[in-house]
């Protein structure tokens, strides 16, 4: 440092009045970047720092958006009161009045149209303790059927796929550490560059190991740029692809024989439809060569350790659960699994969205992945909460398949906690109709978002700054994330309004909780024997052990590094292979619909953007929507660089400014999702579902484009 940056930093220093610093964990990504927030009173005013504090997963490292985070927070439009809708104005109301309101609007709908009739729509931006009691209110205080969360439009193939085979779905079979060490890997439909920055250092150090790095995107992004091999196929041809590799992989014997008799049911149907199987028609679906096809495979087959990893380029389609299916084929196949340096990664999205789908706020679940539909399931946690088997109603519909009991006039109430569906939902046009029909629709959220003004109530909620709890990260970490800032105005947590609501409806008893940490504590005996089994873990032990890794059963317990080591979950110990590709009626293009639209994310902005679009640092970097389409096929389309674009498919129509790059496919767009209104991209996506995991088609739908007339 040179003696005037010393000079001016001294002088900095004196300037400062006071200073606080705020420990917690980024609200975004799964990654869960540790960080602190220093809060100094510079001449009477208040300026912001964040640094990355040391952890095992990510280091001190964290992206600009974590970085940018408290801009949200602090921001003046968060909702500081609760909010009634009168005469169509929102007019700020006591906690009292709100919760008036909520009793006698939640009692009158289910006297009319029965318990059923109301219903809860959650999140994986809540902590685990508030994801786990918001399951428990819609059984026990609600009495409702009908609970569903975001994690749908997220989770769920990676989730159906890897229980459907594994008999168990943590994200990661490994742990990240293990990543430099690997010889050669897929990442299929993950642009971790971008979504996940601050796991790159493991994949750098991978290939500065010399492992051999294969990307699957029907685009080039910054995830690409790593590659050894990139893939650029057809949107929504991934199932075709994985088929294809391991025919290669069986053609050549690149097969692990032993490990395939002694682990694995289902080889021999597979090899059987595999043998069927045209390579050169691949190769036409898939918009690929066969010698990058044949290079992939070999490559993958001869290394002798290997790592598949996806994420929602090909899990958010009609069939995304058969892809994450075939691709977890090729492990099983090369007995790539249940070793070192080898192993399956679901990269997770949201902050908590591995442990938000743990605990029971899923249609069909109970927590610690108990079955909602299993009587020595139902009875545990009858239990644990202290009611009746029988009183704890049976299995809902998923999170789209809601509106569409709205639309059928069989959900007239709804409670959204945490989410913007208005905005992330498929079909979006038809979504907001339905949100505009129900006779109640209250919102939890810290601002007024799409969805939130529709709502008849808001009720403030708090902030990754004020509220504590624990969130299990992309390994599979618990960890905790601290949290100790003064909740502003009447701002609650999530825990804290759940637990008011069921106090007005007679429920108090069930909900007597003080401290996130009293709830964890029920949580941990709610999952103990579960797969998710978190009894193990307390707080004082996540703050000992820096997190520890589920299941983690007991208090000897040190948490699970590694999974399948010597079994799969199933009860014969075996992993299940299946045959995929079989039936699933792929995304075709016509005249009218000429174009693949493909949807996803920008480094700058989270989600629907509610959060980051108030930041005027992330705001900069990217403050509208676009189109990134190829120069030639803007100029078929008369469609310059830079004009604004009508995108329209069977469902919708939006308009954006379109992007020339030629860094992606001819026949395919990309638009992103985080703006709204006109440019929201889900406008044009249909409400098709694939069958398994109620999963829409968010990353493949037959659109037309033209310029905007002036
Ligand atoms: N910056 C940022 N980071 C985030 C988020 C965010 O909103 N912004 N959200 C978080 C959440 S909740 C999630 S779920 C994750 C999402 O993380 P990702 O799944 O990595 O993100 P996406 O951009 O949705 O899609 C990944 C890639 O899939 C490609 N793709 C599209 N269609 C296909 C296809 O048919 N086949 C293949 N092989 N690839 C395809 C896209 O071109 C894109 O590059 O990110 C998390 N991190
Ligand atoms: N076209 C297209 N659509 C997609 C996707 C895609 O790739 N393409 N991806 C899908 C995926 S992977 C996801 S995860 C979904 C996500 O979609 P959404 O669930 O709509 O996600 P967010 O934009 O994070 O909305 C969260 C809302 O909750 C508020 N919030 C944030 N934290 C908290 C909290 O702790 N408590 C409370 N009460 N409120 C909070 C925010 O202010 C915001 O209004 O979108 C899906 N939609
Ligand atoms: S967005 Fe993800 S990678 Fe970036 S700081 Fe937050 S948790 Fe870390
Ligand atoms: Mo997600």
């Amino acid at each position: 440092m040179t003696e005037l940056m010393l000079k001016y930093f001294r002088t900095k220093q004196q300037k400062i009045q006071s200073e606080k610093v705020y420990d917690t964990q980024c609200p975004f990504c799964s990654m869960q970047c540790k960080m602190q927030l220093i809060e100094q009173t510079v001449v009477s005013r208040k300026v912001y720092k964040t640094v990355g504090k040391d952890n095992p997963t990510t280091g001190g490292r964290l992206c600009v958006k974590g970085m940018s985070a408290h801009q949200h927070t602090l921001n003046n439009e968060r909702v500081n009161q609760p909010l009634l809708k009168v005469n169509g104005n929102f007019v700020a109301i006591t906690w009292k009045e709100a919760l008036d309101v909520i009793k006698k609007e939640f009692t009158t709908i289910q006297k009319q149209n029965g318990s059923d009739a109301l219903s809860v729509y959650g999140s994986a931006s809540l902590t685990n303790e508030e994801a786990y009691l918001l399951g428990k209110f819609a059984r026990v205080a609600l009495k409702t059927k009908h609970i569903d969360y975001n994690g749908r439009l997220c989770m769920a193939s990676a989730a159906t796929g890897a229980n459907l085979t594994f008999g168990l779905d943590r994200g990661f079979t490994n742990t990240l550490q293990e990543i430099p060490y690997t010889r050669c890997i897929i990442l299929v439909g993950t642009n971790i560059a971008e979504c996940q920055p601050t796991i790159m250092p493991y994949f750098e150090q991978a290939k500065e190991n010399g492992a051999y790095i294969i990307v699957i995107d029907p685009r080039e992004t910054k995830t690409t740029d790593i590659a050894d091999l990139h893939l650029k196929n057809k949107p929504g041809t991934d199932a075709t692809l994985a088929n294809a590799l391991l025919k290669v992989i069986v053609d050549e014997e690149l097969i692990d024989k032993k490990f395939l008799r002694k682990r694995v049911n289902g080889f021999a149907e597979v090899v059987h439809h595999l043998k069927n199987l045209d390579l050169d028609e691949c190769v036409k679906v898939t918009g690929l060569a066969k010698e990058q096809l044949c290079q992939a495979a070999r490559t993958f087959g001869q290394e002798d350790s290997g790592m598949i990893f996806t994420a929602r380029g090909i899990e958010q389609q009609t069939n995304g659960t058969e892809t994450v299916r075939g691709f977890i084929n090729i492990l099983l196949a090369t007995g790539r699994i249940g070793k070192p340096n080898s192993g399956y990664g679901a990269i997770t999205g949201q902050g908590n969205g591995q442990g938000a789908r743990e605990h029971g706020q899923k249609a069909d679940q109970l927590p610690g992945y108990r079955s909602i539909e299993k009587k020595e399931d139902r009875s545990y946690i009858a239990q644990v909460w202290g009611v009746e088997e029988k009183q704890l109603p049976g299995s809902g519909v998923s999170a789209y398949q809601m509106f569409e009991k709205i639309d059928e006039g069989n959900i007239t109430g709804m409670l959204v906690m945490g989410s913007n569906p208005a905005l992330s939902s498929p079909n979006a046009n038809f979504v907001k109709r339905s949100l505009e029909r129900l006779k109640f629709l209250v919102t939890v959220d810290m601002f007024i978002s799409e969805t939130a003004q529709l709502a008849d109530l808001i009720l403030p909620a708090s902030s990754y700054l004020e509220d504590q709890g624990t969130m299990t990260n992309v390994e599979g970490r618990v960890t905790l994330r601290e949290a100790s800032r003064s909740l502003p105005g009447e701002v609650k947590h999530d825990w804290q309004i759940i637990c008011d609501i069921a106090e007005v409806l007679g429920k108090g008893d069930k909900f007597s909780f003080h401290s996130a940490e009293e709830i964890f504590e029920e949580l941990r005996v709610a999952s103990r024997g579960g797969r998710a089994d978190y009894y193990g873990i307390t707080y004082d032990r996540i703050r000992k052990h820096n997190g520890l890794l589920w299941p983690c059963p007991d208090m000897d317990h040190q948490g699970t590094k590694r999974l399948f080591e010597d079994d799969f979950a199933h009860e014969d110990g075996k992993a299940n292979m299946s045959v995929i590709g079989r039936s699933h009626k792929k995304v075709n293009l016509s005249e009218e619909y000429p174009l693949f639209l493909t949807t996803g994310r920008v480094m700058s902005h989270y989600l629907t953007g509610e959060q980051t679009r108030k930041s005027p640092s992330l705001t900069a970097r990217n403050f509208e929507s676009y189109m990134e389409i190829h120069p030639d096929t803007g100029e078929k389309y008369q469609l310059e660089d830079r004009t604004l674009a009508q995108i329209e498919s069977r469902y919708g129509r939006i308009v954006v400014r379109s992007k020339w790059s030629k860094r992606i496919r001819k026949d395919t767009v990309f638009v992103p999702f985080h703006w709204g209104g006109e440019q929201n991209v889900n406008r044009l996506i249909a409400d098709e579902l694939d069958p398994l995991s109620h999963m829409p088609g968010f990353k493949v739908t037959a659109v037309n484009t033209r310029p905007v007339q002036s």
